[in-house]
């Protein structure tokens, strides 16, 4: 039986195949996707998931790969019958290394773990956004996730100096050495890198970290149109060698999270849309941030220069996510689009939802809108395609930084071509050709 050999390669008390224990593995955060496991299964090390996709194999029993249960797409929940692999015991990490400025991380670290451990041997992580206690590091760089801070530091992609990882034949790709340049052969690391659990199952991750820019200072923008938001931008990034992230939201938003956390508005008198950058260096950035905003020709701005004031600014963005699920099941959509169309996308968003509730953030900076639609059921896509189908008429992409997950995989070829995607089915065949591993997500 399939569960005794996993029980061979974990143990008896890492594989749960009770209900009720399996229970908080098998939904996702919003409550949208997931379906049940034919059980859960928790391996120690990189040496255990080996033994658990050998099993796997054997049974012919597909798997579905889980870190922090934070993804937003389908894609760490089980679709109906395969083993998840929780990769929430590899949380070993290892000695910042201060001379390649690297650290190694188990799959299974959250990226509040990570960001400390930076912190404390006086780096940063370089990536940052509202799931930190609970995302992990594996999840995070599988599905290539971005955040707020992605404008100055790029998606995790950019900080993985090397990775572990077992691919399905359960061969071990072994490259935690933390080499910045190697370039022996095809790079299995980035190829693993944004795909989802689908081509292999990453393990560890040596983690490239940022020097830390210890003195913070953010500003709430009030913006009378998010039709200024590009030439504010334009401006801000000329004037502000230190800007790290340029996020943005809605004020139907604002009166979500402003009902949710019981707080007053930030600025009066209420205006459509708001901007939230933060400024970091090694030197207090406040007179910078000041001017950048004088030569923006910004009056009415928030500035917020210590610690609790930042995270209380942030948090009118931060908490947009918990304030939207409070309401109800919503359907997210992570779309992008050129910064220059931005404006327009959100402005023809409402006509494309029809009588649903539209809530739009997201990063600014990077073109990243995250699309919130409250009232239709769960199971109804069509808003969810429509919005798609606007983010690429508009030249954009489905998915910016959340992944395609199995919510996404049926628009793939909105953005990809026909070509494209027959590509990506045969680098999925080569490399899992049975289809053991995340079936269902990424491609149909
Ligand atoms: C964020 O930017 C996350 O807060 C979540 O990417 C976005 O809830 C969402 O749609
Ligand atoms: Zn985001």
């Amino acid at each position: 039986m399939l569960v005794d050999d996993l029980i061979r390669a974990v143990g008896a008390d890492h594989v749960l195949t009770d209900a009720g224990l399996r229970e908080g593995y098998e939904r996702d955060w919003t409550g949208r996707f997931g379906a049940e496991a034919a059980c859960v299964v928790r391996p120690a090390d990189t040496a255990e998931v080996a033994e658990v996709l050998a099993a796997c194999r054997a049974h012919g029993t597909a798997l579905v790969p889980q870190g922090g249960n934070t993804g937003l797409v389908g894609a760490g929940v089980p679709r109906g019958g395969e083993v998840l692999l929780s990769l929430a015991r590899l949380d070993g990490l290892g000695p910042v290394d201060p001379a390649t400025a690297q650290v190694s991380a188990g799959a299974g670290v959250t990226l509040a773990a990570l960001q400390e451990a930076a912190g404390a041997a006086g780096f940063d992580a370089g990536i940052d956004f509202a799931a930190r206690d609970s995302a992990s590091v594996g999840g995070l760089v599988a599905c290539d996730a971005g955040g707020a801070r992605a404008l100055a530091h790029g998606t995790a992609r950019a900080r993985v100096a090397g990775l572990d990882a077992v691919l399905a034949d359960g061969t071990v790709v072994e490259r935690m050495q933390g080499l910045l340049k190697d370039n022996a052969g095809t790079p299995l690391p980035s190829l693993l890198v944004g795909s989802e659990g689908t081509l292999g199952i990453i393990t560890a991750v040596r983690w490239r970290l940022v020097a830390r820019r210890a003195a913070r200072v953010a500003a709430l923008i009030p913006l009378a149109s998010l039709a200024d938001a590009e030439g504010t931008l334009a401006v801000l990034r000329r004037e502000l060698p230190s800007l790290e992230a340029a996020d943005f939201f809605t004020d139907d938003g604002l009166s979500l999270v402003l009902e949710h956390l019981d707080r007053r508005p930030p600025v009066i008198p209420r205006v459509p849309a708001y901007l939230v950058v933060e400024c970091a260096a090694a030197d207090d950035p406040t007179d910078e941030l000041a001017g950048a905003l004088e030569a923006a020709g910004i009056e009415d701005a928030v500035v917020a220069d210590d610690t609790t004031s930042r995270r209380h600014l942030w948090q009118f963005r931060e908490a947009h996510t918990e304030a939207i699920a409070a309401r109800g099941i919503p359907h997210k959509i992570d779309i992008g689009v050129p910064l220059a169309r931005l404006a327009e996308f959100v402005e023809k968003v409402p006509a494309v939802v029809g009588d649903a509730q539209p809530i739009l953030f997201g990063h600014l900076g990077d073109g990243n809108v995250h699309v919130n639609v409250l009232g239709p059921d769960p199971a109804d896509e069509t808003v969810d395609v429509a919005v798609m189908e606007l983010a690429a008429e508009l030249g954009g992409t489905i998915s910016a930084e959340h992944g395609v997950g199995v919510a996404k995989a049926a628009q793939l070829g909105l953005v990809r071509s026909a070509g494209e995607i027959a590509a990506m089915r045969a680098v999925k065949r080569a490399l899992d050709p049975d289809g053991l591993l995340n079936p269902g997500a990424v491609l149909e």
